[in-house]
């Protein structure tokens, strides 16, 4: 065996030469990387005993793709072209043999290689777009001349990773060998090829379907149609797309130079920038400063949920899932057996479980009317509804069933978690476990970290909330906590707004335009106006007592801030707007027309101000993390990072301190500017240092 460089070695296994990347964690194509190949190439070109050769990884995976750290930074070592341009020039096969996934210029590697073997659970993938980004290394205009451009379509504005079953139904892998046993699978593979004197095949000269697809530009026009809503507000797809439209109608070479100019811009442009910053904040998320990733981990083997609503069905699909059983207690039969049946439809609607998963998810389901039944849980989650004397009640007859050692935790969208562990005698096991609605579907989950929470709890809970597919933030006990806090802000700004003369449209129109998936109002006309309206006691003080006594409780009842038709399709409404202005006129107020900017300022900058405000408190522990919680649980457009990234780097510290007091001045001190941003600006810093 030689050492190429500390990444990669060249060995023979007989008469086949094989490179072996091993560059931790995912053997992304870090300069080392790329020389390592280089190197590797030309040591199994120069050894005459090899007759073919074989590309493999070591660790978890093949190549997960370019290394996203290096973006940006001066073009060091060999690079990606060079190396494609070795491999798929060689005189002798290559194969690449592929474990793991091979994501992104990972599967450009591979498809420069005259072959591909897998193993079953390898995975490939080009998912550049969720970086903002498109395959910047031939891949679109390689694929499509594999799976054709309808799929490369797919692929490539999806990012999914395909299984290796369907990558060789596709094509895109030409054999798969045993589990466990890829390098002599690849090696056999490798000998096969030469034995039967196969051609050392490149797929750039593979024309057939993409010219199938010239003069047909209808292709590409249904897909946009088609994932218009999908796409909205993102560039990367409809670069991905151009690309693949390139592959179509320009000859290969050409096709390689619109990839390279369109990858540029995308490079270069922010919202690559809020991607790729989101992608590492996901990772970052995970790790407690205090609670190191040795911290030992509860086993949770079965988990109970107190309250088989919505949330508490939700919740515990999670577990099912994955294979956990849980046990659902409600207090009346009726309750339970909706709940059940909920969980069951759920499943039966959802396209992805197949009947014979769905039995086997709905065996590990029990319900009982008894909390005695959750005595051997090792994680119980209580979902019911937001009233502390009710939380407080269950958490001590908790504290005296369950086992020791068992996690309880609340799924409490802002209530005080230390209160609700001090009902305990345990309050180290006692931690808040937030799902967001509908909580299968959801990826965020805030873990509330309350004052005494131990950190086994704590890890268990982040590692958990890994296994179940979920995007975790640890977040500290305050009103809200950090999602539902920052919403406040927000909301705040947004009803502020309406009394000083905007429409509520106006508003919704501005921050969809931003690219929320909705505004407030039409959220608000959504979940109904009526949440927490008590027709007794409402006096028309404010302009949603006035709708709800009109009657216009939202959607449901086809009127709320909006009015709707029979498809539930929104406009504005004349008698809401009526309502308005005379709820204005009446007090003092005097309306003013309000730009578009001002709109967006005022809902914006208050958030940013707040998260500022949390970080001080201590309350998250890194800016990103508020910035995740944003982009998984409230719809903040990933390609404009979170409200703190965009603070930073869009909007500027300098200029949301400005306005805040200036608004401070004139409103009062709801907008008394965060300390922490009086002084990050007075530095010259930003929210990471
Ligand atoms: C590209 O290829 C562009 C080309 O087309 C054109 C070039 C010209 N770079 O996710 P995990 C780190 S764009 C650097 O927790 P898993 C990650 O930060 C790229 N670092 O593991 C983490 O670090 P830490 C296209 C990377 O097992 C650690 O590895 N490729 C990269 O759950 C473990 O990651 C992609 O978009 C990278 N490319 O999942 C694939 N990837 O431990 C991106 C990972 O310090 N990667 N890291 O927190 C993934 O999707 C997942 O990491 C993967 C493993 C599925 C591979």
């Amino acid at each position: 065996m030689t050492a190429i460089n500390e990444v990669t070695d060249y060995s023979r296994d007989g008469d086949v030469g094989v490179i072996t990347l091993n560059s931790p964690p995912v053997n992304a194509l870090s300069a080392n990387v790329r020389d390592g190949l280089a190197g590797g190439m030309k040591a199994a070109l120069d050894d005459a005993g090899a007759q073919s050769i074989v590309l493999i990884c070591e660790g978890r995976t093949f190549i997960a793709g370019a290394d996203i750290t290096e973006f940006g930074g001066p073009q060091k070592g060999a690079s990606l072209f060079e190396v494609q341009d070795a491999i798929e020039g060689s005189t002798k096969p290559v194969i690449a043999a592929i474990h793991g996934t091979a994501l992104g210029g990972g599967l450009e590697v591979a498809l420069a290689c005259h072959y591909r073997v897998a193993v079953p659970s390898a995975r490939c993938g080009l998912p550049e777009v969720n970086l903002g980004l498109l395959p910047g290394a031939g891949g679109t205009q390689r694929l499509p001349r594999i799976v054709g451009p309808q799929k490369a379509m797919e692929m490539v504005t999806s990012g999914q990773h395909v299984p290796a079953k369907e990558c060789l139904a596709m094509g895109l892998v030409d054999e798969i060998v045993e589990e466990g046993k890829l390098r002599d699978g690849a090696v056999a593979f490798a000998r096969k090829v030469v034995a039967e004197h196969r051609p050392l095949k490149k797929v750039r000269e593979s024309n057939q379907k993409v010219e199938a697809a010239r003069g047909h530009p209808e292709i590409f026009a249904d897909f946009r149609k088609a994932n218009a809503r999908r796409f909205r507000g993102f560039l990367a797809p409809e670069y991905n797309i151009r690309c693949i439209e390139a592959a179509v109608n320009q000859p290969f070479e050409e096709g390689l130079k619109t990839e390279r100019k369109l990858f540029g811009e995308l490079l270069t442009g922010s919202q690559s920038a809020a991607q790729r910053y989101g992608f590492f904040a996901e990772r970052q998320a995970a790790k407690i400063p205090d609670v190191p990733d040795d911290t030992p981990v509860i086993p949770v083997n079965k988990v109970g949920i107190i309250g088989a609503g919505t949330m508490g069905g939700g919740i515990a699909m999670n577990f099912l899932n994955i294979g956990i059983p849980v046990t659902l207690v409600e207090v009346k039969q009726e309750a339970l057996d909706r709940g059940l049946k909920v969980v069951r439809s759920n499943y039966e609607r959802s396209r992805t479980a197949r009947p014979e998963e769905t039995e086997a998810r709905m065996s590990r389901l029990s319900g009982s009317l008894d909390m005695n039944a959750l005595a051997d849980c090792d994680l119980v989650i209580e979902a019911v509804f937001e009233r502390m004397d009710i939380k407080k009640d269950i958490f001590s007859r908790l504290d005296a069933i369950c086992k020791p050692g068992a996690i309880l935790a609340t799924n409490t969208s802002g209530l005080n978690v230390d209160e609700i562990a001090s009902a305990t005698k345990r309050p180290e096991a006692v931690i808040g476990l937030h799902f967001f609605s509908p909580a299968n579907v959801m990826k965020l989950l805030e873990v509330v970290r309350a004052d005494r929470t131990s950190k086994e709890v704590i890890n268990t809970s982040m590692k958990l909330s890994r296994k179940i597919g979920k995007i975790a933030a640890l977040v500290g006990v305050c009103p809200g906590f950090v999602g539902n806090r920052i919403l406040g802000a927000r909301q705040r700004e947004a009803q502020k707004l309406m009394f000083e003369g905007a429409m509520p449209w106006d508003i919704d129109r501005v921050l969809y335009d931003f690219g929320f998936p909705m505004g407030p109002f039409a959220m608000s006309d959504l979940a109904g106006l009526d949440i927490g309206w008590v027709k007794e006691k409402s006096k028309g003080e404010t302009i949603r007592d006035v709708l709800c006594e009109m009657d216009r409780r939202g959607q449901k009842t086809g009127a709320g801030y909006y009015d709707y038709d029979e498809n539930r399709v929104a406009r504005p409404s004349p008698v809401t707007e009526k309502v308005i202005k005379e709820f204005v006129a009446k007090s003092g107020v005097n309306a003013r027309e309000i730009t578009d900017e001002e709109i967006l300022e005022r809902c914006l900058y208050p958030m940013v101000n707040e998260g500022a405000k949390i970080l001080e408190e201590g309350k998250a522990i890194r800016a990103s993390d508020i910035d995740v919680v944003w982009q998984n649980g409230y719809g903040w457009p990933v390609y404009r990072g979170g409200p703190m990234w965009w603070g930073e780097h869009v909007a500027g510290l300098p200029k949301v301190l400005e306005r805040m007091k200036e608004w401070e001045g004139r409103m009062g001190d709801t907008y008394k500017p965060a300390a922490l941003l009086e002084r990050l600006v007075a530095e010259g810093k930003g929210f990471g240092g």
